[in-house]
C-alpha cells in the first residue's frame, strides 16, 4: 500500500514551501498526506494535489497510521514531538536542530550521504541547517573527487532564515528608508528605522537595522566569540561528509536579501584540483546549476536565482596562494534546498521501504 506522509508545521514558512514542492512534483509515492500544525491553525483547509485538506491538531492520535512525518517546527516542538511519532509506528525527518548532532540521528544531505537514512535507531532522520545545506551539494561533489581538508567560509544569509518575523522586519526596514538618500551618515538609517516605529530590540538581527546594512551576527550568541550558525556550519558539515578532524572555519553574515543564502567558499583539497576539473564535476551533478562566466557578469545571485531547487555555483577560482584551493561562490534558496526541498527527498527517498 503507498504510504501515508504526514507534514507537521503545514502552516509554517517552510511547511507553505513544502506543500509547494509536494504540488509541483510530477508524481508522488504517497497515499494519504495528512496536514498538522499547532492547534490554532487546525480546522484550516490547504488544497494538496487538488484535493482540499483539512489541518488536523498536533496530537499523539495525529500520528496514527503515519509511515513517514515530516516536521518543519521550533526545535522544541519537534524535540517533544518528534519521538512521539516514532512510538506511534512513523520515520521522522526533522528540519529543526533538535537532533541534528546527535550520534544516534543521521544527518542526510540526498546528493552526498544518501546511504546514512538506513542508520536511524531512534528512527528519527535530521536534515541540516540551511546554511550548511546551500553549499553541502557542491562540497560533497568536489569531495568525492579531491578529498577535502580545510574549509572557511562567509556567508551572506537571507532575511527569511529567521522566519516569517526576519521577513516582516526586512521589508518594514526597507519601506522605512527608502528613497531618502540615507546611508552616508552614521546612525541615519537606524534612526529612520526607529522613527517609523519598528522595533530594533525586538528585531531577529540582533538590535540592528538590516536596512541598507549587513550584520555579522546569525543565530545565538554561543560564547568565545561565535554564533550558533557559525558553529552548525563546523559540526554539521563534519557530520555529513563524514570527516570528524576537517578543520573548519566560519563567518556568517545576515545581509538585506527576503530569501535565498549565499556562502564565499574557500575549499582545501588532499588532492589537486583545477578550476577546470571542478567545473566538470559541478557539470556532472544533477542539482547543482554551474553560472560561471565572470567576464560576461555571469554569476549566481539571490536575486536571480531564488525559488530555484538547485545549488547555483559560480566565480570557481584557483586560490592564487594556496595549493591544492578553490575559491567559488553559491548561492541556495534557503526555503527550498535549504529546508523543505531536503526534507521532503529525504522522505520520497524512504517512501521505498514501504
Ligand atoms: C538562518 N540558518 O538563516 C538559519 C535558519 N535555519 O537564520
Amino acid at each position: 500500500m503507498a504510504p501515508t506522509l504526514a507534514l507537521v508545521g503545514a502552516t509554517g514558512a517552510v511547511g507553505t514551501v513544502m506543500i509547494d514542492i509536494i504540488n509541483n512534483r510530477e508524481s508522488v509515492p504517497w497515499g494519504e498526506i495528512r496536514l498538522i500544525a499547532s492547534p490554532r491553525s487546525a480546522g484550516k483547509k490547504i488544497t494538496v494535489r487538488g484535493e482540499e485538506r483539512t489541518v488536523v491538531a498536533l496530537a499523539p492520535e495525529a500520528f496514527d497510521g503515519v509511515d513517514i512525518a515530516m516536521f518543519d517546527v521550533p526545535d522544541e516542538v519537534s524535540a517533544e514531538w518528534a519521538p512521539v511519532a516514532v512510538a506511534r509506528g512513523a520515520v521522522a525527518v526533522d528540519n529543526s536542530g533538535a537532533f541534528r548532532m546527535d550520534d544516534e540521528v543521521p544527518l542526510v544531505v540526498p546528493e552526498v550521504n544518501p546511504g546514512k537514512v538506513a542508520d536511524r535507531p531512534k528512527g528519527i532522520i535530521a536534515n541540516p541547517n540551511c546554511t550548511t545545506l546551500s553549499m553541502m551539494a557542491a562540497l560533497g561533489a568536489l569531495h568525492r573527487e579531491f578529498q577535502l581538508t580545510e574549509l572557511v567560509i562567509a556567508s551572506y544569509q537571507a532575511a527569511s532564515g529567521a522566519g516569517q518575523e526576519g521577513i516582516d522586519q526586512l521589508y518594514g526596514e526597507l519601506d522605512a528608508v527608502a528613497g531618502k538618500g540615507l546611508g552616508a551618515r552614521a546612525g541615519d538609517v537606524r534612526a529612520a528605522v526607529e522613527a517609523a516605529g519598528l522595533s530594533l530590540a525586538d528585531s531577529p538581527f540582533a538590535g540592528t537595522p538590516l536596512a541598507l546594512n549587513v550584520v555579522p551576527s546569525a543565530g545565538s550568541y554561543k560564547g568565545d566569540g561565535w554564533f550558533s550558525e557559525e558553529l552548525k556550519v563546523r559540526n554539521e558539515s563534519r557530520k555529513i561528509l563524514g570527516i570528524p578532524d576537517l578543520k573548519v572555519s566560519a563567518t556568517c553574515v545576515r545581509v538585506p536579501v527576503v530569501t535565498t543564502h549565499s556562502l564565499a567558499v574557500h575549499a582545501t583539497f588532499a588532492r589537486e584540483v583545477t578550476v577546470e576539473s571542478a567545473h566538470k564535476v559541478f557539470e556532472a551533478q544533477q542539482s547543482i546549476v554551474l553560472i560561471d562566466e565572470p567576464e560576461r557578469g555571469r554569476f549566481p545571485t539571490p536575486a536571480d536565482v531564488v525559488g530555484g531547487d538547485p545549488t547555483y555555483v559560480g566565480r570557481v577560482r584557483q586560490a592564487l596562494d594556496f595549493p591544492n584551493t578553490l575559491d567559488f561562490f553559491v548561492c541556495g534558496d534557503n526555503l527550498r534546498k535549504g529546508a523543505a526541498l531536503n526534507t521532503y527527498e529525504v522522505a520520497e527517498n524512504l517512501a521505498t521501504e514501504f
